[in-house]
């Protein structure tokens, strides 16, 4: 055992989140809110003479501050912004060509795995799926894998994978190893310092925190990677709006007090559920029943709101306890300042094939929580009133 230490949480954070290319002097009024550029078009001096844009979806002012500040805050020389999570992901398959293999963790967001098992396919690029531990990737490695792509924590059963041992083989093997972020954002853990190669986000969750943007974005130290990437995002156009830009910009200057009561919030639920009677099992990456507690304390700096439970009960039950619920509310989606909870089999992990399911344990008494920023009391009585339900 290594003690009771996670990382140290980083101090700059927040100071990096409101400050980071966001000068008032560089805009002509010195805003000290970054501006929403609506323009999707910029005149030129001359034919093919223009100032720093041309074309709105090849590069806008209000993306860019974007870009800077997500890439700083996850020690990125570059990031950049799409329409959504998947979009992020869908991006970066125009890394790869017919033919290439993508070797994915089993655990993963059912939209990731359809994106990859359903659409990816039917270019030619294959995928097949490793069992959490490292050395699972290795065995699993092919002649043409290129790309290795994990989520940790993983979503729903919130298993942990070390991202520095799968690097050192994605490094041995010359393959891209991709590293979902979204679960737990840059405050909580940073890939790239434990060697991934790119990391992606569903910036819908915490990142933006509100439940009103749908955007995803990647970040990148290599700068062969980065002008790949960069070349995608206009060549594919999966660009987010201005508008949605500066919702995310605003949201990430409270992002580390938002993630701070988000995991102590998550935490005491977590502890009051593990003693309830109508539980079977609690799976949360901050208590020291989990089977990667250590590896946990080792990779990140704590967890996030995100946590699933097995109630003792079948698909009826679990019906009964989600519908009960007055202050969680029953939706797909995580990582707002609103609780929500949801049933994954048959909602946000229906598409992953039922063989699959059944494997990771992804069963019909498997719920997930996303605890957001109400008072816990309040979201505690509100489950012990759901759990009396069934
Ligand atoms: O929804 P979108 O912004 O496209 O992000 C996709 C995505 C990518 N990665 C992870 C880990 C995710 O959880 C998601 C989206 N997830 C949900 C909608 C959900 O309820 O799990």
């Amino acid at each position: 055992m290594s003690g009771d230490h996670f990382l140290p949480i980083q101090e700059d954070f927040s100071t990096i989140a409101i400050h980071e290319a966001q000068e008032p002097e560089q805009w002509s009024c010195m805003e000290v809110v970054t501006p929403i550029s609506t323009s999707t078009t910029y005149k030129q001096r001359g034919p093919a003479d223009f100032k720093k844009y041309e074309y709105s979806r090849s590069g806008n002012p209000t993306r860019e501050v974007l870009e800077k500040v997500i890439a700083k805050l996850e020690d990125a020389k570059y990031g950049y912004c799409f329409s959504s999570g998947l979009g992020a992901n869908t991006t970066l398959l125009g890394l790869l060509k017919c033919g290439d293999h993508i070797l994915c963790i089993n655990d993963v967001y059912g939209g990731t795995n359809r994106l990859f098992s359903k659409v990816a396919s039917r270019f030619g690029i294959e995928t097949s799926f490793s069992e959490i531990e490292a050395e699972s990737f290795e065995k699993n490695l092919r002649p043409n894998t290129k790309m290795i792509w994990i989520e940790t924590p993983t979503n729903p059963t919130l298993q942990v994978c070390d991202i520095a041992k799968v690097a050192e083989i994605s490094k041995k093997h010359n393959v891209i190893l991709v590293v979902d972020n979204t679960f737990l954002t840059p405050y909580f853990q940073k890939p790239l310092t434990l060697g991934a190669d790119v990391v992606v986000h569903s910036l819908t969750k915490y990142m933006n925190g509100h439940s009103d943007v749908v955007m995803g974005a990647c970040m990148t130290n290599n700068e062969a990677l980065s002008k790949e990437i960069k070349f995608l995002q206009n060549a594919m156009g999966i660009v987010p709006s201005p508008f949605d830009c500066s919702q995310v910009l605003r949201s990430l200057k409270t992002l580390a007090l938002r993630m701070k009561q988000h995991s102590e919030s998550s935490l005491q639920i977590a502890k009051y559920l593990e003693s309830h009677p109508k539980v079977e099992g609690v799976i949360h990456p901050g208590l020291p029943n989990h089977p990667h507690y250590e590896l946990t304390k080792r990779q990140t700096s704590g967890h996030s709101g995100i946590f699933s439970i097995y109630i003792k009960g079948n698909l009826d039950s679990s019906k009964k306890l989600l519908q009960s619920l007055k202050k969680f509310t029953l939706a797909e989606s995580l990582g707002g300042y609103e609780s929500l909870a949801e049933l994954p089999s048959v909602m946000t992990h229906a598409s992953v094939p039922p063989e699959q399911r059944e494997k990771l344990r992804i069963t019909d008494n498997l719920i997930r929580l996303s605890v957001g920023l109400e008072d816990v009391k309040s979201l505690i009585s509100d489950l012990e009133q759901a759990l009396k339900a069934i």
